[in-house]
């Protein structure tokens, strides 16, 4: 496996200029004058008043005293890392974008996943949409693609975006609750705004709570326009496909892990790539031609619709692979500034009324965020190609610009910088045709709100019908106004009744009386239940103590090693666990610093401990709680008692090693598997 640090590319050599080491350094100020003190300030006595005199104090403290930013209005807390996207089949035919038209063309990306609603502090797993944004570093400039997981919105007019945000965001008057759609306004909202029903559908199954960043969909969500050499445009939607396929927790474990760790999702996709397992995403396209623009039963314009892959199939043409992590967070993570609006010759935007918004809202943002016009210039947002315009001045300017002349027109230097015609690379908005009267209404093609709702529901295997039926019930029973219960499920039975009739039962409100939409389509692809499924990555927490069977425990990691299955050694305490025979094994985390929620599955092979009653107990809270969660358990043949002490039944799943040669591989599938929906926990 490649090493991250051999994972350069032009935009990390473009970086590089800017790292510093400190390490080995001289401590100096800011104007380079050696500091001989940094332990005690400058004082009028070994007890006296400190002295304004002080430059170094000074200079150090009103640096720290303005270290923080504003964090993001919305996608405040997310996490970043670089890699590279390579192009499988050349798109020529349909886009004259640089970067798509030679296979194998590698272009440097780097990219912010984030969670919409909380604080920058707040909890990686929180039930959310997640942000996907992509900036490409092409050589025509940078395009980014700022998208979602999931591949639709909530509202279909940007003028509405405020007020999502305010009614989803913590309550004013107290600011409760954190990261959590769970609370009146929010529903509230959606119930008074029936354009929110398909994007609530998604929210509330479990593409809200992806297991990590690495299993989980990116969406460009809007409509674009691809054009081509000749001028001929095509809609396109853009799409991310995980290689290791889509999947998620489940609620209770989310809400634990916030806990037990709240950079669960960071940690993750920081030490995935710290030790090799870069995450892969195929990067698709679905495309409409212009000609068929009115022929689909919705408005290819409205972003709460999607176009579903059986009848607009999504065609393969890269893959991104994310192969290093950041240096400094704050310097990359946190001031990367993407914009919708970023685009390069051959992308072109639709009239898509909540892009259309999108467009103003980025730069403005970044204004005030990023403190001033100048944003561009820090090393992150730095494009791999040339800058000349006549753009001068304003705060914190690091460009040097020469010369006398500012200005467009001009003679005095033979009037450049010049722009560029089409066939030079100058980009050309698209022609479009464009007629009507100003007006503020709603395309009535807009209207309906229910029917890719009910589709998205109607393709939902059972347990996906359940966890959407119980995490309206969570999110709803939190509700505390009676009146907006009851609109929520008199919004949802247009989805579908039964559906909404089990959340009234269980958020106690009257049933509700409408009807039904009548959509009875279903489209596979839209469930999680027909994804891939893989063993690689996933984490085995091994219950370990001393005395272990050392012939079996070596063949099963062994085992796991093979598929690529990742292992956790969990002990009573930190240090190592010995067999009878053979070298011990090193312990990577005690038993009471972890927790079960943290692991994709367990591996009890138990044995002896210093507080043996505590270990056990411990262990059989382990098996608990995997068991609980759908979690595939490896029972080694030392870990028999320490299973039937637990509230754990044999069944779908469990796996024992007593009397099973082939327990490893048996093992290493149901690891693949993931979760076991047919086991009956309650
Ligand atoms: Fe954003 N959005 N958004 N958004 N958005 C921001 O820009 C906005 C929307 C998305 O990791 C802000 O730099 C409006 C859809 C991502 O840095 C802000 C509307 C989609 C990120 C903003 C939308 C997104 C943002 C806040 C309604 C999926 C994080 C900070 C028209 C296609 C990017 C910032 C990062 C961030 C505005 C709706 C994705 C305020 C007005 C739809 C992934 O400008």
């Amino acid at each position: 496996m490649d090493k991250p640090s051999s994972n350069k590319n032009s935009k990390d050599l473009h970086l590089e200029q800017f790292r510093v080491n400190n390490e080995g350094e001289k401590l100096t100020t800011n104007q380079g004058l050696r500091v001989s003190n940094d332990e005690n300030s400058l004082k009028a006595g070994v007890r006296g008043p400190t002295i304004m005199e002080d430059f170094h104090f000074r200079e150090k403290m009103t640096h720290f005293d303005h270290e923080r930013i504003p964090e993001r209005v919305v996608h405040a807390r997310g996490y970043a890392a670089h890699g590279e996207f390579e192009l499988y089949e050349s798109m020529k035919e349909f886009t004259k974008a640089g970067f798509l038209q030679k296979p194998r063309t590698k272009t440097p990306v780097f990219v912010r996943f984030s969670t919409v609603v909380g604080s920058v502090g707040s909890v990686d797993t929180a039930r959310d949409v997640r942000g996907f944004a992509t900036k490409f570093y092409t050589e025509e400039g940078n395009y980014d693609l700022v998208g979602n997981n999931i591949p639709i919105f909530f509202i279909q007019d940007a003028v509405k975006f405020p007020d999502l945000i305010h009614a989803v965001k913590p309550e004013p008057h107290n600011e409760i609750p954190q990261a959590a759609s769970a609370h009146d306004t929010f529903w509230d909202f959606v119930a008074n705004n029936q354009e929110t029903a398909h994007m609530v559908m998604w929210q509330m199954s479990d593409r809200s709570i992806p297991k990590n960043f690495r299993m989980m969909e990116g969406f460009g969500v809007h409509t674009f326009r691809f054009v081509n050499e000749n001028g001929k445009a095509k809609f396109v939607k853009f799409h991310w496909k995980p290689v290791l396929g889509i999947h998620s927790l489940v609620w209770d474990e989310a809400q634990k892990i916030a806990g037990k760790d709240s950079d669960f999702h960071r940690r993750d996709l920081w030490e995935s790539i710290e030790r090799g397992n870069y995450p892969v995403y195929e990067f698709g396209v679905q495309m409409i031609d212009e000609a068929d623009e009115f022929k689909f039963d919705f408005d290819i314009l409205d972003a709460t619709k999607l176009w579903p892959e059986e009848i607009v199939p999504v065609k393969i043409i890269g893959k991104m692979t994310l192969n290093r992590n950041v240096s400094n967070v704050f310097a990359e993570t946190e001031q990367v500034a993407f914009h919708p609006g970023n685009v390069v010759p051959g992308i072109d935007f639709t009239n898509d009324p909540l892009l259309q918004g999108r467009l103003f809202s980025y730069i403005d943002t970044q204004l005030i965020r990023l403190g001033g016009p100048n944003f561009t210039e820090i090393p992150i947002n730095r494009p791999v190609c040339p800058i000349h315009n006549n753009q001068r001045n304003g705060y914190s300017r690091q460009r040097i610009d020469v010369g006398q002349v500012s200005y467009h027109k001009n003679s005095l230097a033979g009037n450049t910088p010049s722009p560029s015609t089409a066939k030079e690379g100058g980009y050309v908005h698209y022609e479009e045709k464009v007629e009507g009267r100003k007006t503020q209404v709603r395309s009535e093609s807009f209207g309906d709100h229910f029917s890719q709702a009910r589709l998205f529901w109607n393709s939902m295997s059972p347990p996906e019908k359940q966890h959407i039926v119980d995490s309206f019930s969570f999110e709803v029973g939190k509700v505390k106004n009676r009146d907006v219960r009851q609109q929520v499920v008199d919004m949802f039975v247009h989805v579908d009744k039964a559906m909404a009739t089990m959340i009234a039962d269980n958020v106690g409100v009257n049933r509700p009386t409408g009807e039904q939409s009548g959509v009875t389509a279903t489209s596979p692809a839209l469930s999680q239940a027909n994804t891939k499924y893989f063993p690689q990555t996933l984490n085995v927490g091994v219950l370990i103590g001393d005395g272990f069977n050392a012939d079996e425990v070596d063949k099963v990691l062994k085992t796991f090693t093979r598929y690529g299955v990742r292992y956790t050694i969990i002990g009573e305490k930190l240090d190592e666990v010995k067999s009878s025979k053979g070298p011990p094994l090193t312990v990577n985390a005690a038993i009471f610093t972890t927790d079960p929620v943290l692991y994709d599955s367990i591996y009890v092979v138990a044995g002896t401990a210093g507080n043996q009653a505590k270990f056990n107990q411990q262990m059989t809270n382990f098996i608990n709680e995997a068991f609980q969660h759908y979690k595939p358990i490896g029972i080694a043949t030392t870990g028999m008692s320490i299973f039937k002490a637990s509230n754990a039944k044999e069944g779908p799943g469990i796996v024992f090693a007593t009397g099973n040669p082939e327990f490893g591989k048996t093992f290493v599938d149901a690891i693949a598997q993931q979760r076991f929906w047919d086991r009956a926990i309650y």
